[in-house]
């Protein structure tokens, strides 16, 4: 259910798209002392940023449905937003850039940005959590959260993509995990659970957590989102992580990625 490997593959990319794993792990990803210097540098760059159950530098492309004008706000800045993480990490390449060269190269029909009228949206958005900050039991699906994004309705499964630059002190075991449960939309154990709105599921209606992973500074993780996941709360310092989504569309159709 939980692959764990020392690179991005083809072959782990493809278990997941098709569903044979729940996640990837690669500890490690990026060198974990480079993430300690860069991650000052992100936040200095993020401003005053967005307040969701996290801080980030841009808001989620989700939470631009609805209101044209920042809809219009988002795909204005997006270029910008990544351009300020790559200038973070100069001299050295951005985890996110390298992950979406690899991503390119790795799968069959490639990978780029997903856009929205030729504009290009976010990938890899800066997300802190800290305060109690947690995610309860959820699912991420474009197509139901943003019906109007065309390429959504053609994808058949959807990734998170999270890259920890930060995280809290291990002396809590739980603090920060990610838990993730082999559940999906349809599933028995989900249907009609929901308790706010389509968001977050009540944890004490589910079994135990089909994963638990307490991420170290420097991993990457990919999960399907098409399952239920959760985070457990920040309470003792930061989890920062960098952060996205990949729509999978079958092999030969190019991944498409947005945060
Ligand atoms: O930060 C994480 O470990 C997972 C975040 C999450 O819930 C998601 O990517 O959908």
């Amino acid at each position: 259910m939980l692959l764990r490997h020392d690179r991005l593959s083809s072959d782990a990319l493809r278990e997941l798209a098709t569903g044979k794993v729940l996640a990837l792990h690669v500890p490690e990803y990026h060198a974990p002392d480079l993430c300690t210097e860069i991650v000052e540098r992100i936040l200095d760059g993020m401003g005053k940023g967005y307040r969701r159950i996290y801080e980030s530098n841009v808001r989620a492309f989700t939470e631009t449905r609805g209101d044209a004008e920042t809809r219009r706000a988002y795909l204005a800045t997006a270029i910008e937003v990544m351009a300020e993480i790559r200038r973070s990490c100069h001299p050295l390449a951005s985890p996110v850039d390298r992950l979406r060269c690899e991503l390119d190269e790795l799968w069959p029909g490639g990978a780029c940005l997903l856009r929205l009228e030729e504009n290009a949206l976010v990938f890899g958005m800066v997300r802190v959590w800290r305060g109690g900050a947690q995610a309860h039991p959820h699912l991420d699906v474009l197509r139901e959260s943003a019906p109007d994004v065309r390429d959504a309705a053609g994808f058949t499964e959807q990734l998170g993509v999270n890259i920890y630059l930060r995280m809290p002190a291990q002396e809590h075991d739980s603090e920060g995990a990610l838990e993730l449960w082999d559940f999906g939309l349809m599933d028995e154990a989900v249907i009609g659970r929901s308790s706010w709105g389509t968001y977050g599921y009540r944890r004490e209606t589910l079994p135990n957590p089909t994963i638990r992973i307490r991420p170290a500074v420097g991993d990457l993780i990919i999960l399907r989102t098409t399952r239920l996941h959760a985070v457990q709360p920040t309470c003792d310092g930061e989890r920062i992580t960098l952060s996205g989504f990949i729509g999978c569309s079958g092999p030969d159709e190019p991944l498409r990625l947005w945060s």
